[in-house]
């Protein structure tokens, strides 16, 4: 019989490609949706059909014990989360809310209506923070510097907690950041990969940036679903760092984007105090090996293959809304 999935955060990058890898591989795919005056549905459009959405929220205990008793699933992933780390800062309880707690909400639905669930916890990089090894893997310390790092360190322990009180199947993906054509437009590569596009079509004239310096280990996040699928396809649950094993700095990014349209990145970037962060995470550099060993885990996208992809998928979104205005 088909296994049930219920993604949280299916409306995100990562919801998006999950589901689609999901669908793939024959799953009934359950979504978790909140309610929302607006369709959120745009990352998933292409798979509205196949899937099963359902209202509830990270915030309510009530509604996701509820629907996790409908619709019964064999794996849980936990994608759902304020993760945007800038925000985190003017939205601190709202972040610890949904990416701390609601991991606890979650875990606990489960241990009351359907405990055999196997359990997949989004954790991040964002928890080494101020690092304190270089390269860092699964038992590098915690020294998270933002209020989601701190949230994140929460949910990362509360499900070893789960795992080791309860005995459930509940396992943390420590993920490195990850990228694609769907990304947030507030992340710093789908802000500059969106920017580098419309300046090119003429639609702008300037990017505006914070910290050039700080170094970043950036995958592509449809490898990055299939990761969090395999920890929960083993024999036993384990937490497993995911990432490239290179770093590069904004800087790095940036010019390999202007680079691809052909236009010299000095001449429009600005440095703009407000996105500076109060406290920044300097270097993030994965050691992936547990993950590619055990796992049997593969990159299929190298850093200047995402930074292409992005550039080109933005250009052509970007000539579209030239033609659009053309038209008007
Ligand atoms: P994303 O694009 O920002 O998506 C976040 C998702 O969470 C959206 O579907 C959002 O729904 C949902 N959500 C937010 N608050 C909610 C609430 N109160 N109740 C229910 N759903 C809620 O994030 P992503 O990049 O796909 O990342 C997925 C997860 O991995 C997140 O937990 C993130 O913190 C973590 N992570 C990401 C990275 C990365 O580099 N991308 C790395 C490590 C860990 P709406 O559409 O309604 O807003
Ligand atoms: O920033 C610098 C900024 O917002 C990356 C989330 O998915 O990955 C993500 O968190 C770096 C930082 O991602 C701008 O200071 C410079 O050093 O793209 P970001 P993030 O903070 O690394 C982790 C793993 C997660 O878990 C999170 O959910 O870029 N930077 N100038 C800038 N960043 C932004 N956003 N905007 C700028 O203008």
């Amino acid at each position: 019989m088909a296994k049930t999935a219920f993604i949280t955060g299916i409306t995100g990058q990562d919801g998006s490609y999950l589901a689609e890898l999901l669908l793939s591989k024959g799953y009934r795919v359950c979504g978790m949706v909140r309610r929302s005056s607006n369709d959120s549905l745009q990352r998933i459009e292409h798979l509205r059909d196949q899937i099963e959405f359902y209202q509830a929220d990270l915030l309510d205990q009530s509604s996701i014990a509820g629907v996790l008793a409908e619709v019964q699933p064999d794996e849980v992933y936990n994608l759902g989360a304020q993760s945007f780390v800038a925000t985190s800062w003017s939205q601190p309880v709202l972040t610890a809310e949904f990416t701390a707690v609601g991991v606890t909400r979650m875990l606990d639905a489960i241990r009351q209506v359907c405990p055999k669930a196997r359990f997949y916890q989004a954790s991040s990089s964002e928890m080494y923070g101020k690092v304190q090894a270089v390269p860092q893997k699964e038992d590098t310390p915690f020294y998270p510097r933002s209020p989601y790092g701190v949230a994140k360190v929460y949910g990362h322990y509360i499900t070893v907690n789960y795992r080791e009180s309860y005995g459930m199947f509940a396992c943390s993906g420590i993920l490195f950041n990850h990228e694609s054509p769907r990304r947030g437009l507030e992340f710093v590569t789908r802000k500059i990969t969106h920017h580098v596009a419309r300046i090119k079509m003429g639609l702008e004239k300037e990017l505006r940036l914070g910290n050039l310096d700080a170094k970043r280990d950036w995958g592509f996040a449809g490898d990055y679903v299939v990761a969090m699928w395999l920890m929960l396809q083993q024999d036993k649950p384990e937490d497993y760092v995911v990432g490239t094993g290179e770093t590069h700095t904004v800087r790095e990014f940036v010019e390999i984007a202007f680079d691809r349209v052909g236009l010299d990145w000095k001449k429009y970037v600005v440095i703009d105090p407000k996105f500076i962060r109060p406290a920044e995470v300097d270097l993030l550099l994965s050691d992936p090996s547990k993950a590619q060993q055990e796992l049997g885990w593969r990159l299929t996208v190298p850093f200047h293959k995402l930074v292409h992809m992005m550039v080109d998928s933005d250009l052509a979104i970007a000539r579209q809304q030239k033609m659009l205005r053309a038209a008007a």
